[in-house]
């Protein structure tokens, strides 16, 4: 066994450009300062490889640094971070703008190698958190154990059930409010020791490769997330539908049977954009084939499903079944396509077709073949792309896995399967995702993938695969979810109603409410199991089913702008508690709660026979959705939630946008295409908060226009003064939703004002061109100036608006709550409450 060797002392250093390099008798470290808070940190060993998988961006502009050297120590200063190398041995010290510390390389470890072992310790300090690493069972904070990166179908998953289906090798440290992140950037098996093997350090290290990692500084939560988007790349923006509510069974079989599913939702008023064909749709398991006797005329079926206003996604496995009279198989032999043992022969693991190949999508030009595949689904109207199995997982090995001495890659450029395992669902997601794009120039694919890497974000949504119809996985797909999004994954959820065993009325019912607020929305359930449709549980269940399905279509505009956020700053719409308020203590491990954006709370019950549930409020006012209290934040209250309630508070000070009342039937079909119908502005002024803004996003849906500037931002703005309320829409951009009117509510007024004042407002309506932290979603500029001339009163109508084409208010006693109705402009809107008479 070989012994653990530390990195040393420094025997030379040296500097160019933004690089140091500091040679020691076990190799060279490179530190590089990518931006004043980013700095990549590498351990080059004689005779390695680099690793060029195109999973980071380097490009950087260049930015200053000033180096100093003192006797024992080079310090590096960017702006925002002070590096402090110690030279003997070699030790990295990270601080602060004030000389705080914020990490440091453990005093006894640092850097070190064991074989081809490479890794590094870090001090933990007793307060110190620990979120991120993608998909991984248990509660929020990750400290106190060990995890693995390892892509593995590992069943069922139990609260030590590690690794799953993803690795992302990221960690966001969290101490007395502070952030900073770690990026490991490695793909062989790793891990990260989280105070297991000592309880004053935590590491990470790998079974090959390099040490490479990008020590990232906030000290908001934020801006960490920021920085990991740019480097790791960021989600496009979703098609609208996708963030609809979809339907899957293993499997809807025969097209009769996804016909008369489809029709349910119809007949019975439940709202729903997506069915999913499983596994049994393919003729025994061949990928890019139909079953003959279950879908014999797949188009046909396509169309009357779109007649319904439903896409299809369909399954598509990596397994290519070994069988001489099929295309795919033939095309993948002749054209080299499929992974070898170092001595030629292809691999072969046994999956649901039986004997299977599996390509390499390692190399671009099987990744192009894997896409170019793709095209008679598309042509038979197929909408999106759902890759499952692809860790890869095979039935009856060992490892479920496929043999790590397996090759990948072009000749000269081979890797063995241990070094590329990580990165196979990535990469069969990168071939789907282009292909997508190329046969369908200008549409945004949908792909929908169980295993992934670091930066699957670029490419696809992520589900949590296969957790089972139990309390205890309602619970766990909270904290799941929320660190898949502090690991940079926007779009996640987890299988409504839970995947394996059998499902029952009150579970169904309460997983319904959770994900109506997850950002991706699915119910599926395995075969064999009960049926896991809204109407199966009786009249009760499907009238929740139904009403919190529409929830979700309500607040569409809501999520499709987080969306936009998640992919200009890479921010999860999803987030936990210690997102918005990090030095909040309560926040740190609270994972039965969440929040959506920054303005909406959500505390779905978890448990049986639950009528009230213990909620925390975090700083300011809160506002019950459903009945409009108003509670004071900073503590814990207990909040009624009989079967048909989710407790749900909105920020005070909020602002909405929310679809109208009457729910389109789909998300991305209604008449315009857009989903734009029947916006209504929510706003919840409070006297405590002086301002607040929200971006409403706003563009056609499905095409990729918007990367070229075709989208509407209009920036919602909220403020309280003596004597009124001021609410402003700016607009910027060049999409036009068609809108002729806004309609607002202004909530929790308990007086009528005095006069409701209409103008133009400032509108300096400059668009960023770039997008820094701060990030301009996030940013709350200075209040409104004074009221501009030409404000002109709008008409206070006695009666309520019927929705005419017509200027008004009405304002509402019982509700208290006021209606507005006002004309679109092209320039910037004010808009006043007079409160006092003047
Ligand atoms: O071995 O395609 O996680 O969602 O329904 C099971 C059948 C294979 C696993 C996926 C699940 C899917 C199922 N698949």
């Amino acid at each position: 066994m070989d012994k653990v060797q530390y990195i040393g002392a420094v025997l030379h250093w040296s500097k160019q450009g933004n690089t140091l390099s500091f040679l020691t008798g076990s190799g060279a470290v490179q530190m590089t300062a990518l931006a004043p808070d980013l700095i990549r940190v590498r351990f080059l060993r004689p005779g390695q490889r680099e690793a060029d998988w195109e999973l980071i961006n380097l490009d950087w502009p260049e930015i200053s640094i000033q180096v100093q050297e003192t006797g024992e120590e080079v310090t590096v200063f960017t702006g925002e971070l002070t590096v402090r190398v110690g030279l003997s041995p070699l030790r990295l010290s990270f601080y602060d703008e004030q000389n705080r510390l914020i990490g440091r390389d453990h005093p006894q470890g640092g850097i070190f190698w064991r074989g081809s072992r490479v890794g590094c310790w870090k001090e933990m300090p007793g307060d110190e958190h620990y979120y991120g690493l993608g998909e991984k069972t248990g509660f929020l904070d990750r400290r106190g154990r060990r995890w693995v990166m390892w892509n593995t179908d590992n069943l069922p998953h139990l609260p030590t059930t590690d690794p799953l289906y993803q690795s992302i090798p990221f960690l966001l440290a969290l101490r007395q409010g502070r952030a900073y992140g770690i990026f490991f950037h490695n793909t062989w098996r790793s891990y990260f020791d989280l105070g297991k093997d000592a309880s004053d350090r935590y590491g990470f290290y790998a079974d090959g490769g390099e040490l490479d990692y990008f020590f990232i500084y906030g000290p908001d939560p934020k801006k960490v997330l920021f920085r990991y988007g740019q480097l790791t790349g960021r989600a496009p923006l979703p098609p609208r539908w996708a963030l609809g509510y979809q339907q899957s069974r293993y499997s809807y079989y025969p097209a009769t049977r996804v016909l008369e599913v489809a029709r349910r939702f119809r007949e019975r008023d439940i709202p729903a954009d997506v069915i999913y064909l499983d596994i049994h749709y393919m003729n025994q398991f061949r990928v890019f084939t139909w079953d003959p006797q279950g879908f014999p005329a797949p188009k046909r079926l396509l169309n009357e499903l779109a007649e319904m206003g439903f896409k299809v996604v369909t399954i598509v496995d990596p397994g290519v079944k070994k069988d001489e009279g099929y295309w795919v198989y033939a095309e993948g032999i002749s054209g080299d396509y499929f992974c070898r043992y170092p001595n030629g022969e292809p691999y072969v693991g046994e999956v649901w077709p039986g004997p299977a190949l599996f390509p390499d999508f390692s190399q671009a030009r099987v990744r192009r073949w894997w896409g170019e595949l793709h095209r008679e689904l598309l042509e038979a109207g197929v909408a999106g792309i759902w890759n499952d199995m692809n860790e890869p997982s095979v039935f009856n090995v060992a490892g479920k896995t496929m043999d790590l001495t397996v090759i990948h890659g072009e000749e000269g450029r081979e890797r063995t399967h241990a070094e590329v395992h990580n990165l196979y669902g990535f990469l069969m997601t990168r071939a789907t995702y282009e292909g997508l794009l190329r046969l369908r120039p200008g549409e945004r694919p949908f792909v929908l993938t169980r295993s992934g890497f670091a930066g699957i974000q670029r490419y696809a949504a992520v589900w949590t695969g296969d957790n089972s119809s139990w309390w205890e996985h309602l619970a766990m797909a909270m904290p799941m979810l929320l660190n898949l999004g502090l690991s940079g994954v926007p779009l996640v959820g987890s299988d409504i109603g839970g995947f394996m065993e059998d499902g029952h009325g009150e579970l169904f019912a309460r997983w319904i409410q959770l994900g109506a607020f997850c950002p991706f929305m699915r119910t599926h359930s395995a075969i064999d199991t009960v049926a896991q449709e809204p109407w199966s549980f009786g009249p009760e269940v499907e009238e929740i089913a139904r009403r919190y399905i529409k929830l979700r279509y309500r607040f569409l505009p809501y999520w499709y702008s987080l969306f936009w956020e998640a992919y200009r700053a890479g921010l999860p719409p999803m987030r936990p508690l210690l997102w918005e308020y990090p030095a909040d203590p309560v926040t740190w491990g609270l994972d039965d709660e969440f929040l959506v954006g920054k303005d909406l709370l959500v505390a779905p019950v978890y448990r049986p026979a639950i009528d009230q549930r213990q909620v925390y409020l975090p700083a300011g006012t809160w506002i019950n959705y459903w009945t409009e209290e108003r509670y004071a934040g900073g503590r814990y209250y207990s909040v009624a939630a009989p079967l048909d309630v989710l407790p749900l508070f909105v920020r005070a000070g909020a602002i909405l946008p929310l679809g109208a009342g009457s729910s389109p039937m789909t998300a991305g079909s209604n008449s315009s295409g857009n989903g734009h119908q029947g916006l209504i502005l929510h706003f919840y002024p409070d006297p405590e908060v002086k301002e607040s803004t929200f971006l409403l996003y706003e563009d056609d849906g499905h095409s990729l226009s918007y990367q070229e500037g075709h989208f509407l931002e209009t920036r919602l703005r909220l403020s309280w003064a003596e004597d009124g309320i001021r609410i402003s829409l700016e607009k910027a951009g060049n999409y036009n939703p068609g809108r002729t009117f806004w309609q607002l509510e202004v909530h929790g007024l308990d007086r009528e004002p005095a006069a409701v004042l209409v103008g133009p407002g400032r509108g300096d309506g400059e668009k960023e061109a770039t997008v820094e932290w701060p990030v301009a979603s996030a940013e709350i500029s200075s209040a409104p100036g004074q009221r501009a001339a030409g404000h002109r009163p709008c008409r206070r109508s006695p009666v309520p608006l019927d929705g005419e084409d017509d200027a008004g208010w009405f304002y509402d006693r019982k509700l208290a709550r006021l209606f507005l109705r006002v004309p679109d402009q092209d320039r910037a809107q004010e808009i006043w409450l007079q409160l006092t008479a003047e």
